[in-house]
């Protein structure tokens, strides 16, 4: 049985309320009604169920999803494996370098990861640490961890969870929460049981897709119902200080279209903080005050209508066109513009849990990469486009030197 909550909040169903802070907010962007991204189908005219998918906006600086699917039902099987990428590699590679310079991280460090997936994120501070443990719901994709070598416990995390850890293995000095925060209709839910397992001087590390970068580079397939939470840094003070933890360093970078990871300790432990904070909330505010999120509204549409033409005239001119990664924001893009098996023929992704299903609503089938380069279209549309460089790489050096690429983000371009 699914556990939607339909209306925002119990007490007053006619307001829609901020879950950071409690304001009143109100509806940014209505996508329609659209089906779990991840819920991929088994075969292409599989009935599947579609829910509102409508982003939020709070003076807080929060930007929310207005309706919320449950937890269990959207992680419990999961179709997300995070892929081997060069680039994610080296994002790794300098979080935990910069956690280490900055005295977040040493070898004596015992790390606990909330979300950690298939724990490649886990496999790369493993030599540098004392121990790492995953905790992930997905029992398929934990499995996959544990084959790897990577610890990990199949749970919801929350504060019972917590609480058991802490007996059995003791307080975490480093606790991860990348990508996962914002995966939860009540981030505070997740937040409690950090704060009962996080050792006195222990750090906490949360990155998730930022949200200016979503708004200023029109990323609007960024929006599907496993992103419940848009984080501003506004957003990550709010919430950090709401259970007694302090913001005390942030960085930037590129991965998934643009992340902010930050990092927390107890107001207690007396941390300094990075003097760029101060700037970064500053540089936020007049951005969202200068009207970005009406931007972000405007261009979303203007960005859909050009790729459907840009779509349509290449069908017209006979050529076949393939997606290029079985996104959750490909879901989002191609259904929110109703493209079809018709527009699309196939979807090329390296994830073997993935291939051979369905994406959901529209049915297009994902193939290997390797079918997908044996048996080439005219044109790839990016919809992993947060990989552009690397996908286009990967094509030619598999010989495709002629077939296009549809980057459709930040505007619609041809490569
Ligand atoms: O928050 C989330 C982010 C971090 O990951 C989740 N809710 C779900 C997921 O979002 P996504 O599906 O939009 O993620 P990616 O990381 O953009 O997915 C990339 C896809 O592209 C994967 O399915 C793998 C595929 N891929 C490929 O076929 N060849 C990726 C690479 C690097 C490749 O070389
Ligand atoms: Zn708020």
């Amino acid at each position: 049985m699914l556990n939607v909550e339909l209306l925002p909040t119990i007490d007053n169903p006619a307001v829609a309320r901020c879950r950071l802070c409690g304001g009143t907010t109100k509806t940014l962007l209505d996508l329609g009604s659209m089906p779990p991204a991840n819920w991929l189908m088994t075969s292409h005219v599989q009935a599947i169920r579609e829910f509102p998918l409508v982003l939020e906006k709070c003076d807080c600086g929060n930007f929310q999803l207005g309706y919320c699917l449950d937890a269990e039902d959207l992680y419990t099987h999961y179709n997300y494996a995070t892929p081997k990428s060069p680039s994610l590699s080296e994002h790794y590679s300098r979080l935990i370098g910069h956690l280490e310079q900055n005295g977040y991280l040493n070898r004596d460090s015992k790390v606990i990861e909330i979300g950690s997936n298939v724990g490649r994120f886990l496999a790369a501070l493993r030599p540098r640490v004392r121990s790492v443990l995953g905790i992930d719901p997905a029992k398929n994709i934990a499995e996959i961890a544990n084959r790897n070598g990577i610890r990990t416990l199949v749970e919801f995390f929350d504060r019972g969870v917590a609480r058991d850890l802490a007996c059995v293995e003791g307080k975490a000095d480093l606790v991860v929460a990348r990508h996962c925060l914002a995966h939860n209709r009540d981030p505070y839910e997740i937040l409690d049981g950090i704060v009962d397992v996080l050792a006195p001087d222990g750090a906490l590390l949360i990155e998730n897709a930022y949200a200016m970068s979503t708004l200023q580079k029109n990323e609007f397939d960024q929006i599907y119902h496993e992103h419940m939470f848009y984080f501003t840094l506004h957003a990550v003070r709010t919430m950090l200080e709401r259970r007694g933890l302090t913001l005390v360093d942030v960085m930037f970078s590129d991965v998934h279209g643009g992340s902010i990871a930050c990092v927390a300790k107890r107001s207690t432990s007396n941390a300094s903080i990075a003097s760029r904070i101060s700037a970064e909330l500053w540089h936020e505010r007049e951005l969202l005050d200068r009207g970005l999120a009406q931007r972000f509204v405007d261009s979303t549409a203007s960005i859909q209508s050009q790729l459907k033409v840009t779509i349509g005239n290449l069908r017209d001119l006979g050529n076949t066109i393939y997606a290029y990664g079985a996104t959750a924001k490909g879901a989002t893009l191609m259904n929110s513009i109703g493209l079809t098996s018709r527009d699309i023929s196939y979807c090329a992704d390296s994830t073997p849990i993935k291939q051979g299903k369905f994406i959901p609503k529209c049915g297009i089938e994902i193939v290997s990469e390797e079918w997908a380069f044996a048996n080439p279209p005219d044109v790839f549309l990016l919809t992993a486009w947060n990989y552009k460089n690397e996908l286009i790489a990967k094509a030619r050096a598999a010989g495709l030197e002629r077939v296009r690429f549809i980057v459709p983000v930040p505007d619609v371009t041809i490569v």
